[in-house]
């Protein structure tokens, strides 16, 4: 009897310790007041990231956290990576941490809680960065944004804050893409003024303090590497020796552009000058280039780097000397091999093979590989869009099979012909997911590469390109459509009454930005004025209408909306909170009131030569005075981009962006002004209904589709959703394109025109093809097929215009008001526009409305 007793005390004593677990729920961790614990062995970039997690703590919970190595009682962070950490050991002997999901894993990480005798957080890693992501994964939880700093997002203090775990224990499992990482590219107007004049004025350059905060960014996007700025404004990243030491102290891998082999930058004078080191030219000048390379190597060889090889001609050039492909080819091999022989001299690794190469087939070097250049199988091939967010190709499944798989080199900002674009960022997420995904499917699932011009404005699309980097099966085109009006509803979400509210609203205003910028990107809108178009000494207006469809008033009517609305979320987050304000204006209102601006500026000077021709003088003054009130607004929202929060940001937008944007006319377009006329305004609300006569353009919505994969996607397209007759990567047969088709009515004739707009994709590789396929009735189907070549007048209108358009004409039965329109095309393509033409079609950009 005394037994039982003692026993139900036992019992009872044990249910009365649980009790407070259990009221708190086992999986809950509360991080004021926990110790940090770790190893002494942990690598020092992990412990410069547990100083991070310290000081994030801190900024939460108002406590700074301890730090030890020893044992310490109470709550505690356990931090530690496999294979170096006996604490991690410990805990998967003693079953906490299962030991397959760290063993021999890339980048890997598990969190889990254990209130078992004292509370516990465990960080654990598979190797530096996974633990380093861990850290950083807990950042998050515990309310610090990966964008704290660099766009200013605030932490809210919660003294509170408990982590935790859904099903107490969580697995991140590799990453989706093994390299991951940024392009700092075009600094020359935003990042180097900023970081010379501002942020690290005393070296006057982009350097260690710009780099160790960029890394910090990185890793919190668990992104894992940098391609450095390498404009010839910028000092060469080598010439600053601390930054490869901090980037390094964050284990951020380097990797440089396509224009660098070796880690050589021959755009800077202190690498490369024709003066001191000749010509750079490998067959005349074998000996100087190749001791460069050894030199480079001998000072860098013992970081983690990711060496492009081969070679193009002085920064973004082609190699000069009119040599013929049948020797440009064995040039480029022997390049190769003598590129490999100094990587086996100065790495760690014996063989070349077991280095990180990659080969970057851009511009003119895409066509030496497609003659035949033999790239060693273990170098990884890394494809590239055509500068405009279109992948030229992908591997194909000869390719698949090397063992250096490939990768992907992708542009949210560009400076070059046609057209630069590096001001705002409108590459819509949907695209970028379409063009990633189509390439990962095939293979290039080893190195992601993003130039991202300055960095900022481009958090929305960098924060997109790094959750898919890293989970790519987590998207599928409804969530990636959906992921920047989450996240942004997530950082803004605490503010507003709400979540799910705000959400929506975002989602509408993104819908728009996208849609708007996509028939045309705010920086085109100076329309001809492009790079090669040297003759070129004025204005020309937009093709966008006032006169038909209200086509340009409706584009501006769109634009103020979006911006009325960011203005009115932005004053409901300024009555909470100036601090969200702030960053809310980083991230979306300053994006959607610059493009808003530009379309303002252009579209009205464009207004007021209308009216000046048809002598409306008093009107004509009038958009004048919008225009330069436009002009006005896009200076004051740059000041105040650059002026606020003390001048956080001076420098970092401007103006004049690019060469092709500098020239006075596309800065301030000529307006004309009539003395004495006075000023009326002009109505410029678009009517509703006065739309297409004698033409219609289909709702691609209400089309039936014959096949199973066809499908609708949203947020792409100049109506905001397009049709794709399937998956990408499946074989096409001829006779089985998939198809969609549609009844319409047509008035009494006996032809009708079906124009058709395309996405503007590229052949996923040789031998496949952009079919689209279209026929009325019983005609016989007629084929589109949209060809084009790289810097033909065809392609640089199709990127200007994210388009591709036919016109067919069909013969009809005039006695049969019903006719049966059929789509087809190769898997894959995407139909953005079906205008039916029965001869009513006036001219305008993009025609009427749906
Ligand atoms: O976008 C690219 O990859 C290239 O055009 C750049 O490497 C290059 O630096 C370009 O900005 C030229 O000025």
């Amino acid at each position: 009897m005394q037994q039982i007793t003692k026993t139900m005390k036992k019992f009872l004593f044990l249910i009365l310790m649980m009790l407070p677990i259990m009221a708190m729920g086992a999986d809950i961790f509360r991080i004021k007041n926990a110790t940090i614990k770790y190893d002494k062995q942990e690598t020092l970039q992990v412990k410069r990231a547990i100083g991070d997690l310290q000081a994030d703590a801190e900024r939460v919970t108002g406590c700074r956290p301890t730090l030890s190595t020893k044992n310490v009682r109470g709550p505690q962070i356990i931090v530690g990576t496999y294979g170096k950490s006996p604490l991690i050991q410990k805990l998967i002997k003693q079953g906490v941490i299962k030991e397959a999901d760290l063993k021999g894993k890339w980048e890997s990480y598990v969190l889990t809680v254990t209130n078992e005798k004292e509370p516990r957080l465990v960080i654990a890693g598979s190797d530096t960065r996974g633990t380093i992501y861990g850290i950083y994964d807990i950042s998050e939880r515990m309310g610090v944004s990966p964008w704290y700093w660099w766009a200013d997002v605030p932490v809210c203090k919660n003294p509170d804050v408990a982590i935790q775990i859904s099903g107490d224990y969580f697995a991140s499992g590799e990453p989706a893409v093994k390299y991951r990482g940024i392009f700092i590219n075009d600094e020359d107007w935003g990042l180097k003024p900023w970081a010379s004049n501002h942020f690290e004025k005393e070296l006057g350059d982009i350097g260690p303090r710009t780099y160790a905060k960029v890394c910090e960014l990185l890793l919190r996007l668990r992104a894992n590497m940098l391609a450095p700025a390498m404009h010839s404004c910028t000092g060469a990243f080598y010439s600053h020796p601390e930054s490869k030491v901090v980037c390094d102290s964050f284990g951020i891998i380097i990797t440089t552009s396509h224009c660098e082999p070796l880690l050589l930058n021959n755009a800077a004078k202190s690498e490369w000058d024709s003066n001191r080191d000749g010509e750079w030219n490998y067959k005349t000048n074998r000996e100087t280039i190749y001791k460069k390379w050894d030199d480079r190597l001998g000072e860098a060889a013992k970081y983690e780097n990711i060496y492009t090889v081969a070679m193009r001609g002085v920064h973004d050039e082609g190699i000069r000397g009119n040599l013929p492909m049948s020797e440009r080819v064995p040039l480029i091999e022997q390049v190769i091999r003598d590129q490999r022989e100094l990587l086996e001299k100065h790495s760690v690794s014996r063989f070349a093979r077991d280095i990180p190469q990659i080969f970057v087939p851009y511009k003119e070097t895409m066509d030496i590989y497609e003659n035949g250049l033999k790239v060693p199988d273990d170098i990884t091939l890394v494809w590239v869009d055509d500068n405009y967010g279109y992948m030229k190709r992908v591997a194909n499944p000869e390719e698949q099979k090397r063992s250096g798989r490939s990768g992907v080199y992708y542009h949210l900002s560009y400076l070059g012909a046609p057209h630069d674009y590096l001001w705002l960022n409108t590459t819509p997420p949907v695209l970028m997911y379409e063009e990633l995904r189509k390439a990962y499917d095939n293979g290039a699932d080893r190195y992601w590469l993003l130039n991202v011009g300055d960095i900022k404005p481009m958090e929305l699309g960098m924060q997109t390109f790094f959750d898919m980097a890293w989970d790519i099966n987590a998207f599928d085109f409804e969530k990636v459509y959906q992921h920047q009006a989450e996240f942004l509803a997530r950082t803004f979400g605490h503010h507003t009454s709400q979540l799910s509210v705000l959400s929506s609203q975002l989602q509408i205003i993104l819908d728009d930005y996208y849609r708007l910028a996509w028939s045309r990107k705010p920086e085109f809108m100076g329309w001809e004025y492009q790079w090669d178009d040297k003759a070129h000494t004025g204005l020309k207006p937009t093709e966008f209408s006032f006169e038909h469809y209200d086509e340009a008033q409706r584009r501006l009517a769109d634009y103020q909306r979006i911006s009325d609305e960011v203005e009115r979320i932005s004053s409901e987050l300024r009555a909470e909170s100036l601090e969200f304000a702030t960053a809310f204006f980083e991230l979306l209102q300053f994006p959607v009131q610059a493009a808003c601006q530009m379309n303002r500026k252009f579209l009205m000077a464009q207004l007021n030569q209308l009216l000046a021709e048809k002598g409306r003088f008093s009107e004509a003054n009038w958009a004048a005075r919008q225009m330069e009130e436009a002009y006005d607004s896009i200076n004051a929202l740059n000041r105040r981009y650059n002026k606020q929060l003390n001048g956080k940001w001076d420098g970092m937008m401007a103006l004049s962006t690019s060469f092709t944007n500098t020239c006075q006319f596309y800065q301030k377009p000529e307006v004309k002004r009539f003395e004495g006329a006075g000023e009326k305004a002009v109505l410029l609300t678009p009517l509703r209904g006065r739309s297409a006569i004698d033409c219609k353009v289909i709702d691609l919505q209400n089309c039936q589709h014959a096949s199973e994969g066809t499908r609708i996607v949203h947020g792409l397209g100049y109506d905001g959703k397009v049709v794709q007759f399937g998956d990408p990567s499946k074989e096409s047969e001829d006779g089985a394109l998939e198809d969609i088709f549609y009844w319409f009515k047509s008035p009494n004739c006996d032809s009708v025109d079906i124009i058709v707009y395309t996405v503007p994709f590229w052949p996923l590789y040789k031998g496949k093809q952009n079919r689209v396929g279209v026929s009325v009735d019983d005609s016989p189907v007629q084929v589109f097929e949209n060809k084009f070549k790289e810097y033909d007048r065809t392609w640089k209108d199709q990127v200007m215009r994210n388009g591709a358009v036919c016109r067919l004409r069909f013969a009809v039965n005039k006695n049969h008001p019903y006719h049966e329109l059929r789509l087809a095309g190769d898997p894959g393509q995407m139909i953005q526009r079906v205008i039916i033409d029965w001869g009513g079609l006036r001219p305008s950009y993009i025609g009427p409305t749906i």
